[in-house]
């Protein structure tokens, strides 16, 4: 059994996602957790609300709210959503936690003690018509990079290049359009990002066996220009972490806050910290998936992230961490995924193009969209949702394939051989046969899973599924009933085991789906199928089942055509 610790790139508190943030961090890193604790690795799973930043402050003021009290809010929608997906996080925390200040403050100590914490007197970007310092994000302008001519003041969406606000071509405040911007004096404090360049390099470069989507993102600002820059981890504004060495204040940064990003990705240890206080620990039971001096040396730690977040969490944050000179883990193996674009388009939160978590549940039941989303994941390039390829994925996989094949046997074996599993016959060449392919599929399943290749992952599950179909096909109980009833029998006995195993090897993707199958088997055995003709006589003859509700219904050609509208333009 080995220990396995899982983050999920935490979602801003601004907003309810889209599909396309979902796939691209929480869905696949719920697929994993559930494959490793099906598997019975000990598992820590582990997200959270990023709440602080300007978008969070501006977000509360247009609601009206008080920003403590719309993040308060913002969470529960989007922890009630995260469970609506089944998503099963050990702990959902926040990053405006007491723990997340104190780790953070923590951590600021222990780089400024390490002199790894420049103060710098800079000129910060004052907007006189918006009357405030603008924070990065919220100046626009082209990219000296690529040129792209909405390139936010902290990063270019399209080059993915950190920038800094200063380095925009015509800059201009977002809030409100203006360039009567001037340049202000203000002090700041700055993470020394190079003088740990070349640990860091070190470090990627040990990752031999990381996605290459991950290492060229990390490698390319590594190397970037005069390569790896500073960083400024201080911002003016009201809501965030106040800016303290440790315990004690840093003289000379009252009222102001770490930037988000420096304490979002410190939330991961945070929010396990969380997690124990939540259930009644002490610091032990956290500290031993985090710190290789308290028993999380035999930890093994998987991030998952959309590219974006790539840099932050290959430089950045393993700068803190290393810089903080304590034995605290650092990522073994960093996921990510490209875009999942919408429609011909892009999903736009701020024009609310595309479907959001909340109308996905709406119109349809998790598993709809976890099987959809996760079958054609942004992995090798960005990927698509049309409604058209939903629909035909929803209808032929999990309709005609899986759902076809569980009700075809319940109904065919309680209508001629009733509501037991019958005891006649023997398996014949045709169930060794299906035994022993099936033998071999799983083991290719377990590989992928194992290797996080998700789509591979689906399209061998579903392949699964089909063969269970062929071969129901070929042995046609609904024939051998008729001329050998023993026969028939044998066929159902091997078909009602299989829908058990089917429930067992398809439930970190459709978790529902596998629930109602493994309780229409009337078992509770989860155990995984190591030896495979056992897995297949699990269930024995005379062992009681029944008839599940359908257990996928088809998208039809109207609701597609409707949806398709509903969800084209500005959401409501
Ligand atoms: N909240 C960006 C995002 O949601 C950011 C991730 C933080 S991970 C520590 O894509
Ligand atoms: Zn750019």
């Amino acid at each position: 059994m080995a220990r396995i610790l899982i983050t999920s790139a935490i979602p801003y508190i601004n907003g309810i996602k889209h599909l396309g943030n979902l796939v691209g961090s929480q869905l696949p890193a719920d697929l994993f957790a559930r494959y490793m604790r099906a598997r019975g690795h000990e598992v820590m799973f582990i997200c959270a609300t990023d709440e602080h930043g300007t978008p969070a402050e501006l977000a509360a003021a247009k609601a009206g709210k008080p920003v403590e009290a719309y993040c308060a809010e913002m969470h529960q929608v989007q922890a009630d959503l995260a469970k609506g997906f089944r998503l099963s996080f050990d702990h959902f925390g926040r990053s405006s936690s007491q723990r997340n200040h104190r780790l953070t403050q923590h951590f600021a100590g222990k780089l400024a003690e390490n002199g790894l914490i420049a103060e710098v007197s800079e000129k910060q970007v004052f907007s006189i018509d918006d009357n405030r310092f603008l924070p990065d994000r919220y100046i626009t302008g082209t990219c000296p990079n690529c040129g792209y001519e909405a390139a936010r003041g902290d990063q270019c969406e399209n080059c993915t290049k950190q920038l800094d606000p200063t380095d925009l071509i015509n800059p201009r405040s977002s809030i409100s359009g203006s360039t009567n911007l001037e340049v202000r004096e203000t002090k700041h404090l700055y993470l020394r990002q190079r003088a740990l360049r070349d640990k860091l390099e070190a470090w990627i470069d040990s990752k031999t066996d990381w996605p290459i989507l991950t290492t060229s993102i990390a490698k390319k600002w590594l190397n970037d220009g005069d390569g790896l820059q500073d960083r400024g981890i201080t911002r003016d504004l009201y809501w965030g972490i106040p800016v303290k060495k440790g315990s004690e204040d840093w003289p000379g940064m009252e009222g102001k806050v770490f930037y988000v990003w420096f304490d979002a990705p410190i939330e991961y240890i945070a929010g396990t910290a969380e997690w124990a206080d939540a259930n009644g620990l002490d610091d032990a039971a956290w500290e031993r998936w985090w710190r290789t001096d308290k028993g999380a040396e035999d930890v093994t730690y998987y991030q998952f992230m959309g590219k974006d977040n790539v840099p932050f969490h290959t430089l950045s944050f393993p700068a803190t961490i290393l810089g903080s000179g304590e034995p605290w883990k650092l990522v073994d193996y960093l996921k990510s995924f490209n875009y999942l674009n919408y429609d011909g388009g892009q999903f736009s939160t701020s024009q609310g193009r595309g479907v959001f978590m909340d109308q996905a549940l709406s119109i349809l039941p998790a598993d709809y969209w976890r099987w959809w989303l996760l079958s054609h994941a942004p992995e090798n390039s960005d990927s698509e949702f049309t409604w058209e390829n939903f629909q035909a994925s929803v209808n032929k996989d999990l309709a005609d394939v899986l759902g076809n094949f569980v009700s075809r046997v319940t109904k065919f074996a309680k209508s001629k051989l009733g509501e037991t599993v019958p005891a006649g016959g023997d398996f014949t060449p045709s169930e060794t046969a299906l035994i022993a392919d099936l033998g071999a599929r799983i083991r290719d399943y377990e590989t992928l899973m194992a290797q996080m290749e998700v789509r591979k992952a689906a399209a061998e599950l579903r392949a699964i599924w089909v063969i269970g179909n062929e071969y129901l096909q070929a042995a046609a109980p609904w024939s051998a009933v008729k001329t050998d009833p023993a026969r028939a029998e044998a066929i159902v006995r091997l078909s009602l085991n299989l829908i058990r195993v089917y429930a067992i090897l398809s439930r970190p993707f459709i978790p529902d789906a596998a629930a109602t199958m493994m309780q229409a088997m009337g078992s509770d055995d989860w155990t995984w199928p190591e030896d495979v003709p056992a897995a297949l006589r699990a269930l024995p003859a005379g062992h009681d089942f029944t008839v599940p509700e359908n257990l996928f219904r088809k998208i039809t050609d109207e609701e597609r055509a409707d949806w398709q509208q509903k969800f084209s333009g500005v959401r409501t």
